[in-house]
């Protein structure tokens, strides 16, 4: 798309706190950052949760104002290195067309970004072209980047607003005809608390399902048959008003209201090790790429969402996936324990292997209460939706608590880094090895 003049904006979390410090205290108390619990007041008032769910969150050990683990409390959040109050400021002159291409490259924090009175329209995610699709606000990942055009008309001043996911601060810039001006800053908007969606076992997709008493007709299905192995074969993703599966386990199925779920379940997933770091599994995970990101379900204006996205020319490998991956993203809020498959990068996990050229299709299964940011070194995949063939084309993706994203790609050889783009989560060990066989001039 054509445009007039660009500005790269760089969103970023700064803190006068050392990171291995910030690490240190994390680990030793999670939620250490979090100063914005819920209290007593609150539950009186009959806001936020009610008792019931609050002692849900509570058996579970968690706590449901955790969407981000360092918070405002810790850090500064900057727009291409300048703080709110400093005014970082884009020029432009009225009616010109300005791409801005944003750059999450903050440590640990997700951001909320919009421009009020300007509509954006996205052209390119992770650097790939995307069929325009114009919003009023998206969410950006650690590591990933959207390309937006704006066309502000006016001889005025708007705020540029990149708020934290948790509303524990927001990083402020400006776009003005001239250096100096200001527009109004909007006030931090409520924060999101977790729901029981982002624990995998939200029921009311099962709404108008026959369930024919306890347990009824699913009482037969088979769990592997029906769950994510199922979503993860080419061609055989779920249909709407499909039956979901059937949770394993003790707990019988007597109906909608006395449903049970277990969120420790090992066998709603059987590929992970199941250990310490591994504090919950979403007993029903669902693909959330087609949903806004935490916080931004009811703000009342159009939200980015991943299936918004398509690629605006045909991807150059489009063969059908030979192999399909499940990959858990996994965690222990508690003890600050982050891992794929229920380990954590080092001694007892192994890379994950390829074929060279080998097309394979991945699903992320986030079994945590948080959403991360999955990149892949070395390559770009291609989410599963849209026509096909126009997958967009991605290095990041954000999976969603309870949720799960798919993707195709081509391994090319080497060794490549997979991991959680939070530098905190990387560094507790959601980190991986892609090692994909053989190298180029054959070697192993
Ligand atoms: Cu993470």
């Amino acid at each position: 798309m054509t445009y007039d003049r660009e500005h790269v904006i760089v969103l970023s979390d700064y803190s006068f706190m050392h990171p291995h410090l910030i690490f240190k205290r994390m680990k030793q108390q999670s939620g250490l950052f979090n100063f914005q619990k819920q209290t007593v007041a609150g539950l009186l008032a009959g806001k936020d949760q009610t008792l019931k769910e609050r002692m849900d969150w509570a058996k579970m050990r968690m706590d449901p104002t955790d969407i981000s683990d360092v918070t405002g409390a810790a850090l500064t959040f900057l727009v291409n290195g300048h703080g709110p109050g400093e005014n970082w400021t884009g020029l432009f002159t009225p009616g010109e067309r300005v791409r801005l291409r944003f750059i999450n490259t903050a440590a640990q924090m997700v951001f909320d970004v919009r421009i009020p009175g300007l509509k954006m329209t996205v052209v390119a995610s992770d650097g790939q072209n995307v069929r325009p699709v114009e919003v009023d606000e998206f969410q950006i990942g650690n590591a990933e980047t959207y390309d937006v055009i704006v066309q502000p008309t006016e001889d005025k001043a708007f705020t540029l607003v990149a708020e934290a996911v948790d509303r524990s601060g927001m990083g402020r810039a400006t776009l003005a005809p001239r250096a100096g001006m200001t527009a109004p800053v909007p006030p931090l908007r409520e924060r999101p608390l977790a729901t029981r969606r982002d624990m995998g076992m939200d029921m009311s997709s099962m709404k108008g399902m026959d369930m024919g008493g306890a347990g009824g007709a699913m009482a037969g299905m088979d769990h592997a048959a029906m769950g994510h192995d199922m979503a993860a074969m080419p061609g055989m993703a779920p249909q709407p008003g499909m039956a979901p599966p059937k949770p394993r386990g003790s707990d019988a199925m007597g109906g909608m209201a006395g449903m049970k779920m277990s969120m420790r379940d090992p066998q709603n997933a059987p590929g992970v090790t199941k250990g310490p770091g591994v504090q919950t599994i979403a007993p029903m995970p669902v693909d959330r790429t087609g949903e806004p990101g935490q916080g931004l379900a009811s703000v009342g204006h159009r939200v980015l969402v991943y299936k918004d996205l398509i690629a605006l020319t045909a991807n150059p490998d489009q063969r059908t996936p030979t192999r399909a991956l499940d990959i858990h993203l996994t965690g222990n809020m508690e003890r600050f324990m982050w891992g794929f498959d229920g380990l954590k990068f080092g001694e007892t996990s192994r890379p994950y292997t390829f074929e060279k050229g080998e097309r394979v299709r991945v699903t992320l299964i986030n079994d945590t209460m948080m959403a991360h940011p999955i990149h892949l070194h070395g390559h770009f995949f291609e989410l599963t939706h849209g026509p096909a063939g126009y997958g967009p084309r991605k290095h990041t993706v954000m999976v969603m608590p309870g949720g799960k994203a798919s993707w195709d790609f081509t391994a090319e050889p080497g060794d490549w880094a997979f991991h959680c783009h939070m530098l905190y989560h990387m560094h507790a060990g959601m980190f991986q090895v892609f090692a994909v066989r053989p190298l180029d001039g054959g070697a192993a």
